[in-house]
């Protein structure tokens, strides 16, 4: 839709939307939908010269999705999940960003995204009620509601080496590939990193190097994903009942249709569990831990499952010595992310890779042609950065948000970011986030919690609509009762044995809080159905009048 009149009065004389949408990756694109079937103004400011978010920038060598490829896809439109074909069970970085492409154009979306435009600033302007988005090329927006389908894992996080930047040969992060073809072909190849997209690009960068070596500081667990190409029945079953699978992925706590283990690891003798590993393990990706209902809650239980992993890595790996370098031992398993590989510890049998264990060997420095570790020089040159991300609240400290009297996001999450819900944060009304810190996004299939948030903000926008709101805003004290119970239901389970990004502790002085909700798909989504069904419970909506104020501020 065109930008319409609402905002005449901007000084400014800036294009004027009911709804600003920043990204215009799988959370965006959908919210853009949903908002134009609300009949709202919408447009999307996007980065990148096209759609698919992570899986736009994410272009590296083995990138591949670790949810099956069948589930990992909106569900909400019956045709567009029965015409569309996926060729392998999971799905690569050039399908994901193909099916992100046909999306846009099934639902003619293209033409309300602005690409190449990087939102600098979200002001939020008191008495108007109004929401600046300004870009770092100069441009500026208005609109009454802004949605930040910013991302979890779209902040690339480059490490922080001394001498990275006098490096002579080219320098690639994972999570920013170049948009070209990059020729690594007989290349020495360094590569920091090894959580999953590490992972993932490791055995590629080995067929291409005439050498590779991997600085690995921590190993990490990986299932074999057994990726394979698309079984004919299996997508026919699947599309036979795809309705109900969907409906039955959102009561699993990943939402992901799965088969679930109810029970306890230490119930079952050690006979039965190693069969019910050997079958997990055969059948391959992340599924792996979810053999017992307590791998994530006891660590007598879950070391069963750690040492038939470490035991695998032994097996596969023929160096004895370099099988212990990769056995992960200084966390639980699946308390970092799982990864799920294709010939990742085998690729350390080949002559061209070497492992460098940076625990022993720390890295001092990058100079122009290669890398020192311990006192050795390594002679580079290509360096590949798998370092991550800095994960959920990254994206949305690059950007300047202001809330109300001038109170900056940055500084209101100086200690760790506060949300009601995920969805929203107090002092900035009408700015709704998508898959936000303390929401279930990272740890469910992510697709199925920005559809779940989605919906519920477009439903909150219909409600506000039809009511003649102006704002809404989350309550301090609702905002505070959240986040209790998000630290509560983390200090329940082992997630928070680990250091890693679900802790923001990858990220030099980011403060260390367990970000997303480890409550649960269905968990979540019954409260945040509750809270809608109850006048938005824990908000405060404010009308013209103000006189909705009193009715709806509760907790
Ligand atoms: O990032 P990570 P990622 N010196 O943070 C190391 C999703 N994803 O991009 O553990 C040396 O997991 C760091 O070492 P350490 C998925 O949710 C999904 O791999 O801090 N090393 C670690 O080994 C995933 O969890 C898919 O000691 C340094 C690595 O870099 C998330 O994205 C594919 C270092 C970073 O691992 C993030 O994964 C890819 C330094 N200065 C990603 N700094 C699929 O769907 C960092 N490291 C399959």
């Amino acid at each position: 839709m065109e930008p319409d009149t609402v905002f005449q009065s901007s000084p400014r004389r800036a294009p004027s939307f009911d709804v600003i949408i920043v990204g215009a990756g799988f959370a965006g694109m959908y919210m853009l939908h949903l908002a134009r079937e609300l009949g709202l103004t919408a447009t999307i400011l996007e980065t990148a010269p096209g759609v698919g978010g992570t899986w736009f920038w994410n272009r590296y060598p083995g990138a591949r999705c670790d949810v099956e490829s069948m589930q990992y896809s909106y569900s909400f439109c019956e045709e567009l999940q029965q015409e569309w074909h996926w060729s392998e069970r999971y799905a690569s970085q050039p399908e994901i960003l193909k099916y992100a492409n046909h999306v846009a154009n099934k639902f003619d979306l293209l033409r309300d995204i602005r690409f190449n435009s990087r939102v600098a600033s979200a002001i939020f302007h008191e008495g108007e009620d109004v929401w600046q988005v300004s870009t770092d090329g100069g441009e500026h927006y208005r609109a009454k509601w802004c949605v930040m389908a910013t991302g979890c894992l779209s902040a690339a996080q480059r490490p922080n080496i001394p001498g990275l930047g006098t490096f002579k040969g080219e320098i690639y992060h994972t999570g920013n590939w170049p948009q070209e073809p990059v020729d690594l072909a007989g290349r020495k190849i360094g590569a920091i990193g090894t959580g999953s997209s590490g992972i993932q690009v490791v055995p590629e960068l080995a067929k291409l190097a005439k050498h590779l070596h991997v600085f690995q500081r921590t190993p990490n667990f990986s299932i074999p994903a057994r990726n394979q190409p698309m079984d004919s029945a299996y997508e026919a079953e699947w599309k036979q009942s795809y309705a109900q699978r969907r409906t039955a992925a959102r009561t699993m706590p990943a939402g992901i249709f799965s088969d679930i283990g109810t029970n306890s690891a230490l119930a079952v003798s050690a006979d039965d569990r190693l069969l019910e590993y050997e079958r997990r393990w055969a059948a391959g990706g992340t599924g792996f831990t979810g053999a017992y209902s307590d791998l994530l809650k006891n660590e007598d239980a879950n070391s069963t499952a750690a040492e038939f992993v470490r035991k695998k890595i032994r097996e596969v790996v023929t160096d004895p010595a370099v099988a212990n370098l990769l056995a992960p031992v200084d966390h639980p398993i699946g308390s970092k992310r799982i990864c799920a590989d294709t010939n990742y510890f085998s690729t350390f049998n080949r002559q061209n890779v070497t492992l460098v264990d940076l625990r022993s060997n720390p890295l001092q420095e990058v100079s122009e042609n290669g890398l020192t570790a311990g006192s050795q020089f390594y002679e580079l040159d290509t360096l590949v950065l798998a370092t991550g991300f800095d994960a959920i609240t990254g994206a949305l400290s690059k950007i300047e948000i202001v809330g109300r009297q001038a109170l900056t996001l940055k500084e209101k999450w100086r200690d760790g970011p506060n949300t009601y819900l995920g969805l929203m944060t107090s002092g900035f009304p009408n700015l709704f986030i998508v898959t936000g810190p303390g929401s279930p996004s990272v740890l469910t299939n992510v697709i199925v919690a920005i559809e779940d948030n989605v919906k519920w903000i477009a439903d909150c926008l219909a409600y506000l609509k039809t009511r003649g709101a102006e704002t809404i805003e989350a309550t301090a004290s609702a905002e505070e009762g959240w986040m209790e119970h998000v630290g509560q239901a983390a200090e329940g389970t082992l997630y928070t044995k680990a250091k890693s990004w679900y802790l923001g502790v990858n990220v030099p002085g980011k403060p260390a809080v367990f970000m997303p909700y480890v409550g649960g798909v269905p968990t979540y989504q019954k409260i945040c159905e509750e809270v809608a069904a109850d006048g938005y419970r824990g908000f405060v909506i404010e009308g013209r009048s103000k006189s909705l104020r009193a009715r709806q501020a509760v907790g």
